[in-house]
């Protein structure tokens, strides 16, 4: 179906939900340039990738919902298309769900190398020629490893040296814009997509004040977490923070890389009853991942990566798993 024949049949108020980060907020962007302009945004509860039960029963009474950048829970989605009509643009991996518009390449097996991005395929959905949020949103899911990616970082540079950008400009456009949700301000999200509807030089985000602001908070208090005492067991280094900015993950990334150990960090002050759990390793970390889900956690990552979001009394058992799990790969290494 065409971007013309999927818009023009939408009729009454519209919700577009949009993932809080920079590629969210630029598909958004793109997304809201075609809509009827009574269509309202709204981001998550931040950190969280599935809708309360809250705001399923409040966006419910919308005639049309559309979502992108983020594969919510399906039973999220069948709960919302039993009462509107519901649309997902999408480049995570998800099975396609039944009775809904969704239009993700990467389910439908597509190489994510051609799809780097939501802000992506939304473009190329709208027929859009090049322009700067669907690049954005790709430089915000994939930094410099991008540069690795020939045929779109191709893109990437002609359209730098057309428009006097550079790819440092292009990333520190990417912090400025993922500063609002690191600060935990869902409002500022909301209204990024609307503020570069009104961008038309890319150089007024690199002067937005409120958000080179957040960049200055968010740096102080990263070096603050960095530089606090940590205990040690047998090489694997912990660190217990308390800060209502989402920046576990930059502070985990800074005290493994500086010290090239096993590194934990919980968060306790982002969530009211949840912790937040960071873990990066040397070794595989898939069975703890695989462990934490089946403990029912809301955990996820990569190799080397772990994430995970655990109620507060669970804790401390959890982290105890984990440091027995690294201490157990040392000895296995060892033998
Ligand atoms: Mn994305």
């Amino acid at each position: 179906m065409s971007s013309e024949e999927l818009f023009a049949n939408l009729n009454g108020a519209g919700l577009l939900i949009h993932h809080w980060d920079t590629d969210g907020i630029c598909s958004a962007r793109l997304l809201l340039e075609r809509l009827p302009k009574n269509i309202v945004n709204k981001t998550p509860m931040l950190g969280n990738y599935f809708l309360t039960d809250e705001e399923i029963t409040a966006y419910s009474s919308y005639d049309f919902i559309i979502i992108v950048d983020m594969a919510l829970p399906e039973d999220n989605i069948l709960r919302l298309a039993q009462k509107t009509k519901v649309m997902i643009f999408d480049h995570h991996l998800q099975q396609s769900i039944p009775g809904v518009f969704h239009h993700n390449p990467i389910g439908a097996g597509k190489d994510p190398l051609l799809y780097p991005s939501a802000s992506w395929i939304v473009n190329d959905f709208l027929g859009n020629s090049m322009n700067l949020s669907a690049l954005l949103g790709i430089v915000g899911d994939h930094e410099k490893r991008i540069q690795t990616n020939k045929p779109i970082y191709e893109l990437i540079t002609s359209f730098c040296s057309t428009e006097h950008l550079t790819f440092d400009e292009l990333l520190t456009m990417v912090y400025l814009l993922d500063s609002n949700y690191k600060v935990g301000d869902r409002n500022a999200v909301e209204e990024a997509p609307h503020l570069l509807l009104g961008y038309t030089d890319a150089h007024r985000i690199l002067q937005n004040v409120r958000w080179k602001n957040n960049l200055s908070l968010l740096e102080t208090e990263i070096i603050k977490y960095i530089d606090a005492p940590f205990e040690e067991k047998q090489n694997i280094l912990l660190k217990r923070i308390h800060t209502k900015f989402n920046i576990i993950s930059t502070v985990t990334r800074k005290i493994a890389w500086n010290s090239g150990k096993d590194t934990v960090v919980v968060n306790t002050g982002f969530f009211k009853d949840m912790d937040q759990i960071y873990v990066r390793s040397g070794k595989d970390l898939q069975p703890l991942i695989q462990q934490g889900k089946m403990f029912g956690y809301r955990c996820g990552g990569k190799r080397e990566v772990l994430g995970a979001v655990v109620p507060k009394e669970k804790t401390e058992s959890f982290l105890e798993e984990i440091v027995r799990f690294l201490i157990l790969c040392v000895e296995t290494k060892k033998q």
